[in-house]
């Protein structure tokens, strides 16, 4: 299965049979006060800095998320999007809980954009599923729906599946579906984790699409986040994830020697070429 998404120009092949490409999740909040700041004061340098970082590190794609309190995100991801293709030949994946903020961000960027995210919740198939369609967007499709979020993989399987029936209606390629297991702190639940191993593996046997999560999460809260989040990408990636939100300034090297390991890298091309680079 091939997800082809686009920059101005330059386009991103996403493929379960190719190497894994890394979606940069630092255009984020979270911890990162000086990002809030300088948005709120329409000062893009620092978006543009977090991304030039991103892209030199690894990054693919790059996931926007401008959530914070009080934000105007319908007026500001745009913005933000906007600056970003001023520099940047890069694919963008969308990040916001807020449809009008990805219509509107949608509207301006141009090129073929991730929506992150849809989820099995009736209200948000219903909204978002005609918006990717209409500006022919790919969508990450988050494994939770009207009763929240369950610990059996099976269940996720069955939200997924039925995410990309209602997506298949609506006139979306099967292909443009990607679909988020759910990476949770593994320090607040000891399951967490093999939950969304699991949950890769059904989805890329039994539904061959593409798979996406947010990779960090997982070690929220404990020391030693970098080398738990890359074992746990090394396993993810040997059970099918293909296109991982994270840091790829502490990803790339996991994420590359996983790719070795597993024989997408002929000759350790990428191997050494990122050894390389990094010295
Ligand atoms: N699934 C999907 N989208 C997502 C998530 C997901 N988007 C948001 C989030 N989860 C993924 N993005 C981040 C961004 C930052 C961090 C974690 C996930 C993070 N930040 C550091 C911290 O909190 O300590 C600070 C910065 C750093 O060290 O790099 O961890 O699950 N579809």
């Amino acid at each position: 299965m091939k997800t082809i998404l686009r920059g101005k120009t330059n386009d991103v092949i996403i493929d379960t049979n190719g190497p894994v490409i890394i979606i940069g999740e630092c255009i984020n909040p979270t911890r990162r006060k000086k990002l809030i700041s300088t948005l709120q004061e329409g000062n893009f340098d620092y978006v543009l800095e977090l991304a030039e970082s991103q892209i030199k590190a690894g990054a693919d794609v790059l996931d926007v998320n401008i959530g914070f309190p009080g934000v105007d995100d319908v007026k500001l991801l745009p913005e933000t999007v906007l600056a970003i293709i001023g520099s940047f030949d890069i694919p963008l994946c969308l990040d916001s809980p807020n449809p009008k903020a990805i219509e509107a961000a949608l509207k301006v960027a141009g090129g073929k954009c991730l929506i992150n995210s849809v989820n099995g919740e009736e209200k948000s198939l219903k909204v978002l599923l005609s918006i990717a369609k209409e500006y022919e967007a790919a969508i990450i499709g988050l494994t939770m729906d009207d009763d929240g979020i369950t610990h059996d993989p099976e269940k996720r399987l069955a939200i997924a599946e039925k995410i990309l029936e209602r997506a298949v209606k609506a006139g979306i390629k099967e292909e443009d579906v990607i679909i988020d297991p759910l990476a949770m702190a593994v320090s607040a639940d000891s399951k967490a984790c093999v939950v969304t191993l699991e949950t890769i593996r059904l989805i890329h046997q039994k539904l061959g699409l593409n798979i996406t999560m947010g990779a960090s999460n997982i070690s929220f809260g404990l020391p030693g986040r970098d080398d738990l989040n890359s074992v746990f990408m090394s396993l993810a990636i040997l059970n099918g994830l293909t296109c991982p939100i994270a840091n790829p300034e502490k990803i790339t090297a996991a994420v590359r020697a996983s790719d070795l390991v597993l024989g997408k890298d002929d000759f350790a091309v990428r191997f050494v070429e990122y050894f390389q680079n990094r010295k």
